[in-house]
């Protein structure tokens, strides 16, 4: 049985991961406005990624003999001054969301909830790995700029990402 202050904590990293996932969808709809599809494409891959970690908290509540409480979900940015700014604001999100998961893994370490310290590790694997992905490609832009070869190049390369 989760304390009702895990059961809080984990219910509020759902609405985290919906968010996670309207952000990279607003993203998606940014970049389809730019024409720069595989872009928008690997955008909405991540959303729906985000929507598998929102579920994967959602389930685990339930697991728990916890009560999944959905919270409302801010409306995201609609547009970025440019595909850089876009990806380094993505990359920023990660690194906000690894901070949450590695909060909510020290408030269940300090109850002694071993069940939920175990769930998170997958989180804290799945951090690792969200930051390492973004940040090369947010390096890439950012060097890049407005340089229409270099994005087109890697719109392509970001494209082949699989649905
Ligand atoms: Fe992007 O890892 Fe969940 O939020």
């Amino acid at each position: 049985m989760l304390s009702s202050t895990m059961e809080k904590a984990l219910n509020e990293q759902i609405r985290e991961e919906y968010y996670s996932s309207y952000l990279y969808l607003a993203m998606s709809a940014y970049f389809e406005s730019l024409d720069l599809r595989g872009m928008a494409r690997w955008m909405r891959t991540q959303a729906q990624e985000e929507h598998g970690h929102a579920m994967k908290f959602f389930d685990y509540v339930f697991e728990r003999g916890g009560t999944v409480v959905l919270a409302a979900i801010d409306a995201p940015q609609v547009t970025w001054a440019s595909p850089a700014a876009a990806f380094a604001a993505a990359l920023s999100h990660e690194r906000h969301i690894t901070g949450c998961i590695h909060r909510l893994v020290e408030a269940a370490a300090a109850e002694h909830d071993h069940g939920t310290v175990n769930f998170l590790q997958w989180f804290v694997k799945e951090q690792v790995e969200e930051e390492a992905t973004a940040e090369p490609i947010a390096r890439r832009l950012e060097k890049i700029g407005d340089n229409m070869v270099g994005l087109l190049f890697t719109d392509r390369e970001l494209g082949s990402r699989g649905a």
